[in-house]
């Protein structure tokens, strides 16, 4: 299937080239799933991308959770990732001022260098999104920021009347991909659905297969009612990395992900 007939408006829309890419790889893998893959150490890291990444279209990393990463092996790791067509994300959630979250971009990290994508929050102010862009402009490297609208656990502080000011700033910005948002809970998904139109992706953490509370105020719902609630890609970690079977587990959200948005 064409990604201009999958995703419809949201093709059609499309400014940023990063969304389109995105719209692609989901429909060459039939798969709205980027995994978060929150392991700490490379070894298991590349185990898990070499087992999943037929059955996933994003890579979400914390880079700074892993206990011996380096250059080298992150290379490797990046590299793999493009055998397999895989987006990279890098959730780091910048939230300094402008200057300063461009210059976290580099670093002994160097961010700004192998990611597709990032996470931001919008606390500081609209200039954010324009020092991430001019980092990965700096390397010319096209990105994408995806802001944080609503979070998945419990007692979070993001109000409706903040991310009802964190889409409308956001929905006028060429560097944002998107937003994240709740995947926990469909009906708050359809509000910032409705405030964010069609143009902008929403990309939704908090979904498991098994929907309830997880560790520490982890809140999960359902992966299809997310996608049916306007979501365009479901974060799914532990689900997956935790499972005995990484890679059937991931085949299901794939599926699940998938059938989502045909009915959609
Ligand atoms: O609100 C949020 C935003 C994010 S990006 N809630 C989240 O859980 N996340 C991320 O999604 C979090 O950092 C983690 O990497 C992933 C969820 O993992 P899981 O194991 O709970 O599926």
């Amino acid at each position: 299937m064409q990604a201009s007939e999958a995703w419809g408006e949201r093709w059609s829309n499309a400014v940023l080239p990063m969304a389109r890419r995105y719209m692609e790889v989901a429909c060459e893998k039939q798969s709205l799933v980027c995994l978060a893959a929150d392991r700490n150490t490379m070894a298991g890291l590349m185990d898990l991308i070499g087992e999943v990444g037929p059955y996933i279209a994003a890579l979400k990393t914390h880079v700074d959770l892993v206990d011996d990463w380096s250059l080298e092996k992150w290379t490797e790791l990046c590299n793999l990732a493009q055998e397999h067509n895989l987006l990279i994300f890098e959730d780091r959630k910048f939230a300094d001022i402008g200057k300063i979250s461009k210059a976290q971009m580099g670093g002994i990290y160097d961010i700004r260098s192998w990611s597709d994508i990032v996470t931001a929050h919008l606390i500081s102010g609209p200039d954010i999104v324009d020092g991430l862009q001019s980092a990965w402009q700096e390397k010319d490297r096209e990105g994408g920021v995806l802001l944080l609208a609503q979070m998945s656990s419990r007692g979070n502080l993001l109000t409706e009347e903040y991310s009802e000011n964190v889409v409308n700033v956001g929905v006028q910005s060429d560097g944002v991909l998107g937003f994240i948002g709740n995947g926990s809970r469909p009906e708050e998904l359809k509000t910032l659905r409705m405030r964010v139109g069609e143009q902008k992706m929403i990309w939704t953490p908090g979904v498991n297969l098994n929907v309830g509370d997880g560790e520490m105020g982890q809140r999960y719902g359902d992966p299809y009612e997310a996608v049916l609630a306007g979501s365009d890609c479901i974060i799914v970690g532990s689900g997956i990395h935790r499972a005995d079977n990484p890679a059937e587990v991931a085949k299901q959200y794939a599926q699940v992900s998938w059938k989502a948005l045909i009915n959609r």
